[in-house]
């Protein structure tokens, strides 16, 4: 059978159907990095897929637990009459639909875009605002630069950083592991080839991390102590005023409130001046090396970039903006491969040459509820309604949910804390979940709808910054009686009598061919000829007309104000002063992260290598890198030998939150004091007798140790990127997994029709 192209969150790819209803994969041919994930391919036939309609056996009887309950397999019909029921007795704002995740990719099935369509034709719903990955720095940075966009999407392309930059200072590192993955997918990974080589081109860069493969080879290592960037950024900021080393007319005609800061910095206030010599006793680095590099930043052209993942923690505003803080002394923002930027090797588009241009896009209509929260206090709302919280300057109320509903996310991965998240996921009447696997939040679900993945349909994708637009053939047939949840959408629609609407008469290609005719005229408006639909998709692929290059932050340097209160970068911000919030003061502000003695690792849950999130993890990629079946943890072998831990060994991380087991990995690239536990293993719950209340997961999700807390009352961010945790060998035979086979399911056969 000849190869089919698709597209998928790791790239473009070609894919045929092979025996035991599983695909083939391979790299796009124009690919000069083609990703490793593509070898999860496989989990699209694996056991785990949910094979049809499923209710929780106590919700129908009136009964039972969320997430140890057993399931009904019921036909279509039931199903879609069941939670159409639902949905017309309960009030709209009582209805959330935040549904944060990244399903698939895919402009049109994307499943979170079909949910809202849906939900606004019968009166909206309760929804989230802001992301897992930036939730922090989206709400910080129109404070600072106006638009967030300007520093985290029109950054400088490798080839300009290649070519202007003498020093790039990454704190956070530039990981390679994440640069195959760019939300809707690339066609070319060039990132990956251009950060190897970066090096080798005669570019310096200090890799600031607790990790050493957070950088390339020929990189050098700062290996920081982990959540104490704020103060290596303030000794950095400190040695460049203490030798005149900052550009004082760029501070004064482009900047505000250099002055507090540089009050602030030298400690007349609190008496702490935040010397190289006081970073050096915090963040773990001699303070001969603080001051080097901050006098070779200032000796040359120097690009300062912050990960997305320092703003993924407590007070995770500050080290953004310290960091940008930093970049303003240099006096380059602005200039080709200088200055500040937050993203590079945290996302694969960023630093790409593709064009930057609007894709085509289902619209979802209006939400006539006004109701929202930010995206990561969902366990909170659903713990308190009622109960008040700040955010962004608003005095907010949670809303009182009845129904969740959730399509093309995955709580029990992204969320913090999943014992609490498990106590909340309790309260809702109702929780319906679209999914095409069994994964934990399809467990703890009241009615589950078997979806298709995007191997099992048709769409037109393409990334941010891609260079092609592909047509996404189907290449297998559903999997057992999988149905797309646009199809879920209209049996609901017709049920509640908005199909004309939901559909506007259209069929699934129909829609396709509607997209795309809409964005080929938008872009003939702008002089580009493009094919028909027809042509292009017999093809498989167009490449896309380029963008012209925008570089908003030149044009601020030329004289163009910014979008903030006083058209200039905000060092100190009387906005978010004026707010009063004593974990987010006026300027950047080293706030000491909690440090404790019975917890004394530092983990960091980071993005993990083999898979996207918890997609794929039951992929061959994902498994083959698993230790006796668990998720792998790296510790330092200094940290292991105290604690009599040898390689391969199964270990259990703990804290007051709760426990997983782990396979233990030994490794010289972790620092001593931290351990890595990749984000994704799918969450696997035991009753553990050692934490009555909480549950141990035997498989490895670090979700089940990282506290639920908001980064800080202005942007109410995720904080799950690192926790504190004691690690110890398990002794005695380690539990069962249970995440590879489904839940158990009665009733099966006899009552589910085959489609
Ligand atoms: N501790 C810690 N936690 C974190 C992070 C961290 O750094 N540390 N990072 C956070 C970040 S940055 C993010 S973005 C989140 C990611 O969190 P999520 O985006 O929720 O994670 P995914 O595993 O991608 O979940 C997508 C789900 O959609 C399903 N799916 C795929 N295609 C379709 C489809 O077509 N239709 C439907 N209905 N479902 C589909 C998949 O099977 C999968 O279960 O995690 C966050 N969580
Ligand atoms: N393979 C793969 N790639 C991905 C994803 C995936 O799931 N798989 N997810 C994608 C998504 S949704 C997002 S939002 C991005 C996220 O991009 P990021 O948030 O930047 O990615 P992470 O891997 O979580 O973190 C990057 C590195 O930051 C370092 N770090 C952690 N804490 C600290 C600290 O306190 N100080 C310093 N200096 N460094 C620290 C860690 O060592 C870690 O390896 O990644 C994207 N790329
Ligand atoms: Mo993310």
């Amino acid at each position: 059978m000849s190869w089919s192209p698709t597209t998928s969150h790791w790239g473009a790819h070609r894919a045929r159907a092979a025996t035991g209803g599983t695909v083939e994969v391979t790299g796009h041919p124009d690919d000069p990095a083609p990703a490793d994930l593509l070898r999860n391919a496989d989990a699209v036939a694996h056991p785990t897929r949910v094979r049809a309609p499923a209710v929780r056996r106590g919700w129908l009887e009136g009964g039972g637990v969320r997430g140890s309950d057993e399931f009904v397999e019921v036909g279509w019909d039931t199903a879609l009459d069941l939670v159409a029921e639902q949905l017309r007795r309960t009030p709209n704002e009582a209805v959330f639909a935040g549904s944060y995740g990244w399903a698939s990719a895919g402009r049109f099935h994307h499943a979170q875009s079909q949910l809202r369509r849906f939900l606004n034709t019968i009166g909206g719903c309760t929804t989230s605002r802001n992301t897992y990955s930036t939730g922090t720095s989206e709400v910080l940075l129109p404070h600072l630069v106006g638009d967030a966009d300007i520093v985290m999407r029109h950054c400088d392309t490798w080839d300009t950083v290649r070519e202007h930059t003498d020093l790039v200072v990454a704190f956070g590192g530039l990981s390679a592991k994440n640069l195959s993955v760019t939300p809707g997918g690339l066609t070319r990974h060039s990132s990956a080839v251009a950060v190897g080589s970066l090096t080798g081109s005669g570019v310096e860069l200090a890799v600031i991390s607790p990790l050493a493969d957070d950088g390339p080879p020929g990189a050098r290592w700062y290996p920081v102590t982990p959540a104490t960037d704020v103060a290596l950024m303030l000794g950095l900021a400190h040695t460049l005023l203490a030798e005149d080393l900052h550009d004082r007319e760029f501070l004064t005609t482009r900047c505000t409130g250099f002055d507090v800061f540089a009050e602030y910095l030298r400690g007349m206030r609190d008496g702490v001046a935040k010397t190289a010599d006081w970073a050096a006793g915090i963040c773990g680095l001699p303070a001969d090396d603080i001051r080097a590099l901050a006098r070779r930043m200032a000796a040359g052209r120097t690009l300062v970039t912050v990960s997305w993942s320092l703003q993924r923690i407590r007070h995770g505003e500050q080290p953004v903006w310290a960091g940008l803080a930093l970049a303003a002394m240099l006096g380059q923002i602005g200039l080709p491969g200088g200055g500040f930027a937050h993203g590079y090797g945290s996302m694969g588009d960023i630093g790409e040459a593709g064009p930057l241009r609007q894709l085509p896009t289902l619209p979802q209509g209006r939400n006539p509820v006004s109701s929202f929260i930010p995206v990561a206090k969902v366990a909170d709302m659903l713990l308190h309604p009622g109960q008040e919280y700040d955010y962004d300057g608003q005095r907010r109320t949670f809303p009182e949910i009845r129904l969740v509903y959730w399509a093309g996310g995955n709580p029990f991965h992204h969320h913090q804390d999943l014992n609490r998240l498990r106590r909340a996921f309790a309260v809702p009447e109702t929780i319906v979940v679209h999914e095409p696997h069994w994964t934990a939040t399809a467990r703890h679900a009241d009615i589950v709808l078997p979806v298709t993945t995007t191997l099992e349909r048709e769409d037109i994708g393409a990334g941010r910054r891609d260079t092609h637009l592909t047509a996404m053939h189907r290449i297998l047939d559903p999997v057992g009686q999988a149905r797309d949840d646009h199809d879920i959408f209209l049996g609901l629609a017709e049920r509640l009598g908005t199909a004309e609407e939901f559909t506007e008469g259209r069929s699934k290609r129909q829609w396709l061919e509607h997209l795309y005719s809409r964005w080929r005229a938008d872009l003939a408006a702008e002089g580009h000829d493009l094919p028909e639909f027809a042509e292009f998709w017999a093809a498989g692929q167009l490449r896309m007309p380029a963008t012209p290059p925008r570089r908003p932050l030149a044009a601020f340097r030329r004289g163009e104000p910014l979008a903030t209160p006083s058209g200039r970068i905000e060092l100190f911000s009387e906005t978010i002063a004026g707010f009063g919030y004593p974990d987010c003061p006026g300027h950047p502000t080293w706030l000491a992260p909690e440090i404790s003695d019975r917890w004394p690792l530092r983990l960091i849950a980071h993005q993990p290598r083999t898979r996207l999130h918890s997609q794929g993890d039951v992929g061959s990629l994902s498994q083959e890198s698993k230790v006796e079946g668990r998720e792998p943890v790296r510790i330092n072998p200094r940290d292991a030998a105290e604690r009599g831990i040898a390689e391969g060994d199964v270990v259990r991380l703990f804290n007051d939150r709760g426990a997983c087991l782990a396979g233990a990995r030994l490794c010289d690239d972790v620092s001593p004091g931290v351990v890595v536990l990749a984000t994704g293993a799918w969450f696997d719950p035991l009753e553990d007798p050692a934490q009555p209340g909480g549950t141990l997961c035997v498989h490895g999700n670090p979700n089940v140790l990282t506290a639920d807390v908001p980064t800080s009352s202005l942007s109410q961010g995720c904080s799950g990127q690192q926790a504190l945790v004691q690690v110890e060998r398990q002794h005695g035979e380690a539990p069962p997994l249970r995440y590879l086979a489904p839940p158990r399911i009665l009733g099966g056969d006899e009552q589910s029709v085959e489609a």
